[in-house]
């Protein structure tokens, strides 16, 4: 029997970024493979990561720092279209960070925000009597009704031998619309040539001269490559939803149409 004690220090470097809108999606569950050097080992507790498709584009990391150096254990992308959530479980006490890559609007980076916790048992012989396993959660998602971000955390609680905490972190960014590969607020053949133009422009290493976000919004079948098959896809939609075929956004509609 573990006796582990959670202490979580949300100590989040957050910036204020631009605004993005929430949707409902059906939830799909991302479970990742634990490192091999942990697959036999216990876990002592467990992260879960939730974010709902508005933060589509967004990578998520998990870091253990150590005297060498932090260790990445963890670190996938938010896939468009979905509710993404992932599972992270460790093995050993120490000091963990969450970093949140967000594409942004009109920065060419990713703007980044780091969650600091720890996963630390202070006294083991104070607590005689502790749990056996520790969870915590956070939740993200937008609000585009808000003017900056905002923080939500819950008071951790102790139920069924289960440390538990929970926060919520609620972003004030500009509507995610995929397809949109020029951030002009509408999907149609224009996004098509600027998906195109990009993929030219990086077949010859040079820069695709789209943000982030643009370049999020443009990849539609989820292979991590912006190209023709993306602009096929806006092309497709652009046609669908001209004669009121289909009424889901770009992202949607590629799946409907098996086109990934
Ligand atoms: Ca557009
Ligand atoms: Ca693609």
């Amino acid at each position: 029997m573990s006796k582990q004690f959670l202490l979580i220090a949300l100590a989040a470097a957050m910036l204020q970024s631009p605004l993005h809108a929430a949707a409902a999606g059906k939830t799909e569950v991302i479970r990742l493979d634990p490192p091999a050097d942990m697959a036999s080992a216990p876990t002592i507790g467990m992260l879960s990561v939730c974010c709902d498709k508005s933060m589509s584009g967004s990578i998520f990391e998990v870091h253990l720092y150590q005297e060498e150096g932090d260790l990445l254990y963890y670190s996938f992308t938010a896939k468009t279209g979905k509710d993404t959530q992932v599972e992270c479980p460790f093995k050993k006490d120490g000091d963990y960070q969450l970093i949140v890559k967000l594409p942004q609007e009109k920065l060419p980076d990713r703007r980044s925000y780091c969650y600091a916790f720890s996963v630390q048992d202070p006294d083991p012989a104070d607590h005689p009597s502790d749990f056996d396993a520790t969870e915590l959660t956070m939740r993200f998602s937008v609000d585009p009704s808000l003017e900056s971000d905002r923080t939500d955390e819950h008071q951790p609680e102790l139920k069924n031998r289960t440390y538990k905490g929970e926060s919520t972190y609620n972003y004030a960014r500009k509507a995610f619309l995929p397809g949109d590969a020029n951030s002009d607020g509408i999907v149609n053949a224009e996004d098509a040539t600027s998906i195109l133009i990009a993929a030219a422009a990086m077949g010859v290493n040079q820069s695709p001269k789209l943000s982030s976000l643009e370049a999020a919004q443009g990849e539609l079948n989820d292979d991590g490559v912006l190209n023709a098959k993306d602009a096929l896809i806006v092309l497709s939609y652009a046609a669908a939803i001209g004669v009121n075929s289909f009424s889901g956004n770009a992202a949607e509609f590629a799946e409907s149409r098996n086109m990934q």
